[in-house]
């Protein structure tokens, strides 16, 4: 099974777990990625079943609507019923490294809002400690250099992800060499760097579910 199968695969068992929770007046929160492409495309097919999404980018919100599905804005609804994203790495207890599509702000803030996250993944973000992923930080921009200085004391090694900057305005440092053993503190202690918007540790707020491709099936882990 090549990678796209187990995660398609993890997409279609996503669909199949939020349906019987959805209620006509219901909002999923839906994530960015490749995987999570993959769940929007068979998130079309139950359209019926629910009000309407919030989007974690304008990507994502471009292809919601391709498929005639409504997309709101975070301000405009009471909560989001289950928020369905991808990872870059999780570990066993759910803490999850995201980012690399660049998104991480806008996906932590609808997490925030869901009752529940489900992560989908295929096997390959399996990983028994994160930090192989570099750790994306979303930076406002005249705080680069200095970010990248701190983050250097915690014993990183920052990268200026050339060229990209995010649906928020800001830019990307991507933090190699870090072996994250305590998810929630390093996250706390990046969080509280000045320039700081976000860091791709999602340890405070881990997921809930997750669905995992693997070649034997999908597999789910709770928290
Ligand atoms: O940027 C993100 O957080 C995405 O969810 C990413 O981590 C997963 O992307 P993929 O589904 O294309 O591997």
């Amino acid at each position: 099974t090549t990678q796209d199968q187990l995660k398609r695969a993890t997409a279609r068992a996503a669909v199949e777990t939020i349906a019987p929770k959805l209620e006509a007046d219901s909002i999923v929160g839906v994530g960015t990625g490749s995987t999570a492409n993959f769940f929007i495309d068979y998130l079309a097919e139950i359209k019926g079943r629910f009000d309407g999404t919030v989007a974690s980018s304008e990507a994502s919100a471009e292809r919601l609507k391709s498929h005639g599905i409504p997309v709101y804005d975070l301000n405009s609804v009471d909560g989001i019923r289950v928020y369905v994203d991808g990872a870059d790495e999780t570990n066993p207890a759910l803490q999850l490294i995201k980012g690399g599509g660049a998104a991480l702000t806008r996906e932590k803030i609808v997490a925030a809002c869901a009752e529940e996250f489900v992560c989908i993944a295929d096997e390959s973000k399996w990983v028994p400690v994160l930090g192989s992923f570099p750790l994306p930080v979303e930076v406002i921009p005249m705080a680069r250099s200095l970010v990248a200085r701190e983050l250097v004391k915690l014993g990183g090694d920052p990268v200026y992800r050339q060229g990209v900057v995010t649906d928020n305005g800001n830019v990307i440092l991507d933090v190699h060499n870090l072996e994250i053993m305590e998810p929630v503190a390093l996250e706390e202690a990046i969080n509280n760097i000045t320039g700081v918007v976000t860091n791709g540790i999602f340890a405070l707020r881990p997921a809930d579910l997750l669905l995992l491709g693997t070649a034997a099936g999908v597999k789910a882990f709770s928290a």
